[in-house]
């Protein structure tokens, strides 16, 4: 069996929905994708998040984190798709249960293990390197890139993380690109509570409640007319995704069962309010909420209430 299918196959039987490949160098078009970022940064729409700037040279750079790399392995592992808040604070769909970060990067070591070759070199990246996660998983035909700037794929939506792994080997396949089928629709656009994404396929993370709510650090200055938008949410945002008619479809399968989701230990608003920081510290250590420290959720606790007092009063 090819290298490749190997690993297809082991990584299906690890609970991956999705995987892909490609030969780095048969991504001749990376370039353009590169450039895209490029310009994504000298428009200043990273905001404070100083680490896409600051690995913009590597992230050009494909075999920065592995020189002998010839190719990417990407794979899709997916998170609930159905809304969880129950009429409480609303935390995005992926920050439930444990840290993806930890979860997707045990389960590819276990991947890697599980493949008998002593020749094999390989990293793995689960968002924490300087890597374009997305733009891998386009060419190895893991989605098309759609207007809210998600992976979608025709079956599975957008609600996966990706994660890939550079590989010493080549795979023997070239760039896989999906159709793109978002057509004429804009609901995603027109959706944005913040008007976050100024074009298709642009957003400024500055106005995305996702970006404010987890990466902007310290105390907001924004107008009260902007925080009267930010709704009920007090980490992440799904909006952009929630109106995708690619996800709709799969919001009704199954529910995700959880054995571990500290997240929704606590559910209503007077639980979350009056919860002690250290018990939060305590309570979100393995999930991907422990890195907004207690005084920020503090910060989106209070913008969130106001906003649900506001409409219980209408
Ligand atoms: C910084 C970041 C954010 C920022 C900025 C988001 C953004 N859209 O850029 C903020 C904090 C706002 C954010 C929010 C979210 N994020 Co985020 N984020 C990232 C991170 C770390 C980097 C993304 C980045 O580099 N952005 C800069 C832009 C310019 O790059 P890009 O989006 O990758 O786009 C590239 C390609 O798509 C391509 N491209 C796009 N369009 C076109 C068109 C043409 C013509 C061409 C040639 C190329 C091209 O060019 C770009 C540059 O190479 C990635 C992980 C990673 N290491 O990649 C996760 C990641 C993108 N995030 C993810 C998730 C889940 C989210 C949220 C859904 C979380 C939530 N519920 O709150 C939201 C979604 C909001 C949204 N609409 O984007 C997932 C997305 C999975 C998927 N199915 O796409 C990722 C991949 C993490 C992961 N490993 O799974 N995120």
């Amino acid at each position: 069996m090819s290298l490749f299918l190997e690993l297809k196959k082991r990584s299906q039987d690890l609970g991956f929905i999705l995987s892909g490949g490609v030969d780095i160098d048969s991504a001749t078009d990376f370039k353009n994708h590169f450039q895209r970022y490029q310009n994504w940064i000298d428009q200043g729409f990273h905001g404070e998040m100083q680490y896409l700037f600051n690995g913009m040279e590597r992230r050009g750079n494909p075999r920065w984190f592995l020189p002998e790399a010839e190719s990417v392995f990407c794979v899709a592992w997916p998170y609930p798709a159905h809304d969880q808040s129950d009429g409480g604070p609303r935390v995005a769909r992926y920050l439930h249960g444990e840290d993806y970060h930890t979860l997707i990067k045990k389960k590819l070591f276990e991947l890697m293990g599980s493949i008998d070759d002593s020749s094999l070199r390989f990293k793995i990246c689960v968002d924490t390197s300087a890597f374009l996660d997305r733009t891998w998983a386009y060419f190895s035909g893991l989605g098309w890139i759609g207007k809210n700037t998600l992976l979608i794929h025709p079956k599975y939506g957008s609600y996966f993380f990706i994660g890939s792994i550079l590989l010493n080997k080549k795979l023997n396949l070239d760039p896989i690109i999906l159709p793109n089928y978002c057509g004429h629709c804009t609901r995603c656009l027109d959706s944005c509570p913040t008007s976050a994404l100024v074009s298709q396929g642009n957003l400024d993370s500055r106005k995305c409640i996702s970006y404010l709510t987890l990466e902007k650090r310290g105390p907001h200055d924004l107008d009260e007319s902007f925080k009267k938008k930010m709704g009920e949410w007090i980490a992440g945002c799904d909006v952009c995704q929630e109106v995708c008619p690619f996800n709709l479809k799969i919001s009704k399968r199954k529910k995700m069962e959880f054995t571990f989701d500290p997240v929704f230990e606590k559910k209503t608003w007077k639980e979350w309010l009056e919860e002690e920081s250290s018990s939060y510290k305590k309570r979100v250590k393995k999930t991907a909420l422990n890195r907004i420290k207690p005084e920020e959720m503090k910060r989106n606790l209070q913008i969130a209430y106001e906003n649900y007092s506001q409409k219980k009063m209408r």
